[in-house]
């Protein structure tokens, strides 16, 4: 689906808007500072675009007192207007048969990264794209489901039209085009998903494997089972939320949840998906290296091999 395979396009947004941990934003720096885009050219041979700036979009975000809550979410103008911007970066690139690569950032980013490629995708190929959400959490609170009000619990419901919003500064810039259908979504990892969200899941019928699923199974069967969910030829977007692993292998995140994957299994999932061949994006999330400081380092490096798997690095 890539008319430019070994061209990378990275996109790098320290937000943490999402969210009301301070250090997210600190990600993509240290993860490129820790050497992953020289990896990716010089290890992987990809031929990487990114423009040495990580991208705050401060002029866009509206200051606090000008962002009141809107159906109990928090910042959602400095949130909408940063995917809005995000989305049409990310566009750019996969409008161009580039593979994208965004770092951020909490997981209210992939509003934008997720609406950009699907977007792309459809006026390129005239096809649905499928998304791949691995993660501790599902990530699909409407605003009226949600305990927190923070945006990164919401992204698949925007994403999906489960939750819809039409004032232009608050969402309402999705368009049907940006849209992802529940039928093409499939989590890996789940383990601390809200009541509200489980009820979205069920009611919706979307695939979903738990760690539940991945402990019965293994790691292997629940792979195939999410691919073959998705269908032989069908682009994806992989949505890699850090805290899908376990606490031992990236303590530095914002909502840590104990039994979780191993960054084995974590690289495994994205060995597979990039075996498909029908990758077309990644993003890679929540790494906050000022929690944990001890697992700073650790948390990093696993983000790093995480994204060098999606990318095709073989252990052979
Ligand atoms: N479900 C909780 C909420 O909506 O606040 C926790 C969400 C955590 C989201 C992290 C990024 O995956
Ligand atoms: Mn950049
Ligand atoms: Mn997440
Ligand atoms: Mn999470």
């Amino acid at each position: 689906f890539l008319t430019n395979p070994n061209q990378l396009g990275v996109v790098a947004v320290g937000f943490n808007g999402g969210q009301y941990k301070k250090g997210v934003e600190a990600a993509p720096m240290a993860l490129i500072e820790s050497g992953l885009l020289t990896q990716l050219r010089d290890d992987l041979d990809y031929d990487v675009q990114h423009d040495d700036t990580v991208h705050y979009y401060e002029k866009d975000i509206p200051a606090e007192d000008q962002d009141p809550e809107h159906r109990g979410m928090k910042k959602p103008r400095a949130v909408s207007a940063v995917t809005e911007r995000l989305s049409s970066q990310v566009y750019n690139y996969a409008k161009d048969g580039k593979f994208v690569l965004t770092l951020g950032g909490d997981h209210s980013i992939a509003i934008g990264t997720i609406s950009g490629t699907a977007k792309a995708i459809r006026e390129r190929l005239g096809r649905e794209m499928a998304v791949i959400w691995v993660d501790a959490h599902a990530d699909i609170n409407i605003p009226e489901t949600s305990d927190s009000g923070n945006i990164h619990g919401m992204p698949m419901a925007f994403l999906t039209r489960l939750a819809r919003e039409d004032r232009r500064d608050i969402f309402g810039w999705l368009h049907d085009e940006h849209i992802v259908s529940t039928r093409k979504l499939v989590y890996i990892g789940l383990r601390d998903v809200d009541r509200g969200e489980k009820k979205i899941l069920r009611d919706n019928g979307i695939k979903a494997f738990s760690m539940h699923d991945i402990d019965r199974h293994g790691i292997g069967r629940v792979v195939d089972m999410a691919l073959a969910h998705i269908g032989n030829d069908v682009p994806i977007h992989l949505s890699f939320d850090v805290d899908a692993l376990d606490p031992q292998w990236a303590p530095s995140t914002g909502t840590p949840v104990r039994g979780g994957l191993t960054l084995r299994e974590g690289d495994f999932i994205c060995e597979c998906v990039h075996e498909t061949g029908n990758l077309v994006a990644m993003d890679l999330v929540e790494v906050n290296p000022s929690l944990e400081s001890v697992g700073a380092a650790e948390t990093i490096r696993a983000g790093c091999s995480l994204v060098r798997s999606a990318l095709g690095d073989t252990l052979l």
